[in-house]
């Protein structure tokens, strides 16, 4: 538990006071239930207590669009603001302790300073993200048309240069993982030659490749389009698993659920990545048509739910080596991030929380038998079951907020930093 609360952990302890009783009830009589199936509640809530997600430093500001972004008063103006509310998810929920930072928009001068900031909040950081689908104030090579695949080996030498300073910066953050993800692609046929934008994608991965730290592994992060708009170079699951396994056992391909076509079966993805031994991690989000980075759950909780039934699958079948990264990866335009990044990673618990209850000896006898009514009434039945007790009880036994939002809004936090926190921010337009 963090040393600095930035939520008066009474006033915390006095909401979950109302609500003990209540929990109680509901999560003993959700026991008796999960008991006539089999299933030990004390078990769930164990793997649950367990499972943590990222969040990313960038989903606590004001996300926007090409259009326009509606900052909000009191979000936070650098980093170590950044860190602070990330802290308040972390108090309040219990399920995030570590962020993901995004360099330059998190560099700082004092790396150091940094991380005795956030271990201050009880925080740790996850995989560091690369940026080179930006030019940077003062840059020497733009990166208009690509970064790790420019047709220019100096643009590409530049963009390296920067993921080994992402390195860097990770080691000294006590990070383990660098996520590449490069918006390089074209917008005209015949604008680029398909075969040597991924040799020179390959070419510079290798060089960074070869420069990971021990224990470190690189997260390779595919997506169909956007700012691409007519092909992207690493588009797609298939581009990313060939190239992870050409540079070698540390690249894994890391899966944003926002990154496919409306229609793609992502769970089919997962579970080809686990037995291909390359699921390195995922993004967390929703989304209804193309990567709009809404909240996880908000749109299609179902979906959530069968990526985690090819987890929790992967899991009861031992796969060797199987430990993907998981981060949330939002932009919140029209809500307080605080409250979208809460209720987000609740929604992976409870997606995770329904899969453990598949019971997966009758699930994989109705596959073998071919019973297809049998086994989707096993998945679609768990999804029936209400969780959230586990999910509570969890928030509550760690010391968290049985009923997080409500405890955030009355604790008038964001209030609070609406005065502290002068706005120096624009409307300027772009997810951050
Ligand atoms: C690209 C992406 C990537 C991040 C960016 C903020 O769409 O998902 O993971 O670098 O969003
Ligand atoms: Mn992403």
């Amino acid at each position: 538990m963090s040393d600095t609360m930035l939520i008066d952990a009474e006033f915390v302890g006095e909401q979950n006071a109302n609500l003990e009783a209540d929990l109680r009830a509901d999560f003993d009589h959700l026991g008796t239930q999960l008991e006539r199936r089999g299933v030990d509640i004390d078990a769930i809530v164990k793997r649950i207590q367990a499972f943590h997600v990222a969040i990313p430093t960038w989903g606590v500001g004001t996300g926007g669009t090409r259009f326009a972004r509606f900052p909000m008063s009191g979000e936070p103006r650098n980093i170590f603001e950044r860190l602070e509310d990330c802290a308040v998810v972390q108090q309040l929920g219990r399920a995030t302790p570590a962020v993901s930072p995004h360099i330059p928009w998190d560099r700082v001068d004092d790396v150091a300073a940094l991380r005795r900031h956030a271990e201050a909040l009880g925080l740790g950081f996850a995989a560091v993200n690369s940026n080179t689908f930006q030019d940077q104030p003062g840059q020497t090579h733009s990166y208009k048309y690509g970064s790790l695949t420019h047709t220019d080996s100096a643009v590409r030498a530049q963009a390296i240069a920067h993921n080994l300073e992402c390195i860097a910066i990770g080691e000294q953050l006590g990070s383990t993982a660098l996520t590449v993800w490069i918006a390089d692609g074209s917008n005209f046929p015949g604008q680029q030659h398909f075969t040597r934008t991924l040799e020179h994608y390959l070419e510079s991965m290798r060089e960074i490749y070869a420069r990971l730290p021990k224990g470190w592994r690189l997260l390779l992060e595919h997506k169909l389009y956007e700012p691409a708009l007519y092909a992207t170079v690493i588009a797609d699951w298939g581009t990313s698993y060939v190239c992870a396994e050409s540079l070698g056992p540390k690249a894994q391909c890391l899966v944003d659920l926002g990154h496919h076509a409306p229609t793609v079966n992502v769970e089919m993805i997962v579970a080809r990545l686990v037995q291909l031994g390359k699921l390195g991690g995922f993004h967390f989000n929703d989304s209804k048509y193309g990567d709009d980075d809404l909240d996880t759950g908000a749109i299609d909780p179902f979906r959530i739910f069968l990526v985690f039934n090819e987890l929790v699958d992967a899991e009861w079948q031992e796969v060797d080596g199987f430990d993907p990264a998981y981060m949330l990866d939002q932009s919140h335009n029209v809500t307080d991030p605080i409250e979208s990044l809460i209720e987000s990673a609740a929604a992976v618990q409870r997606a995770l929380a329904q899969a453990l209850l598949v019971d997966r000896d009758a699930l994989t006898a109705a596959q073998e038998t071919n019973d297809a009514l049998g086994a989707a009434r096993l998945l679609r039945e768990a999804t029936q079951i209400d969780v959230e007790p586990i999910v509570q009880m969890v928030r509550a036994g760690g010391g968290g907020a049985i009923d997080p939002i409500t405890v955030y809004r009355a604790s008038g936090y964001r209030k609070r930093q609406a005065n502290a926190r002068t706005a120096e921010r624009t409307g300027h337009s772009g997810i951050v």
